[in-house]
């Protein structure tokens, strides 16, 4: 028995043994994987748990395979955006906040094993939230890259009071880097250099602020963090720094919300159409129908319009909040 093995690992090889299922196995073994101390007399002990890890994931692979289940979410709402990051830095926690999404929170790592999805509100829209598996060098499951690939938007969860705040933001950009994805600020444009790479807009999110009354953890690791992404701290336990966050999802998503209304009946302000910011009165007739686009002989708008009703042009661009009323 190698020497330095703490109750913390004592205790994950405990649960190891009364665990169940593979899942929960696979859990286990990651678990006293991340709790082992690192030196050299564990290295046999370190290797010996990655390899088992490495089986047991592969045969739960291929019998997800099998059965058919398919681990990348299917987008809905107005947009997807992905909740990414080192382990226990709050992803799932965030998910539980934001939307009625119930997932597996723990204060151990690789806790989330899934991906789970979440719609969060705002205003009289939601905004879909996916939880994913941690991304750590020991190992990441190759469905999170697809997941992050997909969105429409990412949050980089980093907890500025884990060990290593700085190495675990570096970390994650470097493994996403290498599965050719770059994370930029949301509303800036994809830079050149990078062809080949998908760009993701990302904010970087601070997390569990409610442990750092004075911001100095904040302070510190927004010092040290070399990054061009945007900055939010954020807690679970403030609903103010919630509200705002989902403010800036819908930013982020670059969207507008539009009403559409028949001919001499009231607005539909039920369900509003979200469209690119950007989108023109044409543009909206496409997503309702192809066949409208086609047809469409004139529009009247209300809000953006000089003045309410008026009647505006095929290529006029539309503002949050807009009534529309096309005509065929
Ligand atoms: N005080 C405080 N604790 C938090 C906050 N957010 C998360 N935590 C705690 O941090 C721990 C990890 O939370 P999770 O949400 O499971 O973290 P995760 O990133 O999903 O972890 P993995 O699934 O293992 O990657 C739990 O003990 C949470 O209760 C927060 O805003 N404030
Ligand atoms: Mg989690």
């Amino acid at each position: 028995m190698p020497a330095n093995l703490t109750p913390e690992y004592f205790n994950a090889e405990k649960a190891y043994k009364a665990a169940q299922t593979e899942d929960e196995k696979l859990a286990c073994l990651q678990h006293m994987l991340a709790v082992i101390p690192k030196h050299k007399g564990t290295e046999k002990l370190q290797a010996d748990l990655k390899r088992r890890i490495a089986m047991l994931k592969d045969r739960l692979e291929r019998h997800a395979k099998k059965k058919g289940i398919s681990y990348r979410v299917k987008p809905e709402g107005a947009g997807q955006i992905v909740l990414i990051g080192p382990p226990n830095s709050g992803k799932s926690s965030l998910l539980a906040a934001l939307t009625h999404a119930e997932p597996e929170i723990g204060d151990y790592p690789f806790t989330t094993r899934e991906p789970m999805p979440g719609m969060a509100p705002y205003k009289d829209i939601q905004i879909q939230l996916v939880d994913l598996p941690p991304i750590s060098r020991e190992h990441c499951e190759s469905f999170v890259f697809d997941n992050i690939r997909g969105a429409d938007g990412a949050l980089l969860v980093i907890d500025p009071g884990s060990t290593d705040p700085v190495d675990d933001y570096q970390m994650t950009v470097e493994i996403l880097q290498e599965k050719k994805i770059l994370l930029i600020p949301p509303g800036e444009e994809f830079p050149d250099a990078n062809e080949g790479s998908v760009a993701v807009p990302a904010l970087l999110l601070f997390s569990k602020n409610d442990l750092d009354p004075e911001g100095e953890l904040t302070a510190l690791t927004r010092e040290l963090i070399d990054t061009n992404l945007p900055i939010r701290p954020v807690s679970i336990h403030n609903r103010a720094t919630l509200d705002e966050l989902t403010a800036t999802l819908f930013g982020m998503l670059r969207i507008i919300r539009v009403y559409t209304k028949q001919p001499g009946k009231p607005p539909d302000l039920e369900a509003p159409f979200t469209v690119p910011i950007g989108a023109t009165v044409l543009d909206l007739a496409g997503i309702i129908h192809k066949d409208f686009a086609e047809g469409l002989k004139s529009a009247r708008v209300w809000g953006s319009a000089k003045f309410d009703g008026q009647v505006v042009q095929r290529d006029h661009v539309l503002q949050d909040g807009d009534i529309v009323e096309l005509t065929m």
